[in-house]
């Protein structure tokens, strides 16, 4: 199990945090996802470590960026 946070920009209401949540959760491996609306940290907890560019490219696919 592994835990990581990354910080995502543009989130500023509770479906930023919804979207973001559903597309993190789809990467494979992703057990849990937590988003903090005010300071844009994403915590992910999957049972492998996350290549960046798949959480990079989820995020994007929301329509938010990382930091
Ligand atoms: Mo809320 Mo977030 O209306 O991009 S979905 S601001």
């Amino acid at each position: 199990m592994s835990t990581q946070t990354f910080t995502v920009t543009g989130m500023t209401c509770g479906h930023c945090v919804a979207s973001v949540t559903e597309e993190v959760s789809e990467i494979a491996g992703v057990e849990n996802v937590d988003v903090d609306l005010a300071t844009g940290a994403v915590t992910v907890t999957s049972s492998e470590p996350l290549e960046d560019d798949a959480v990079r490219a989820a995020v994007e696919e929301a329509g938010y960026q990382l930091a």
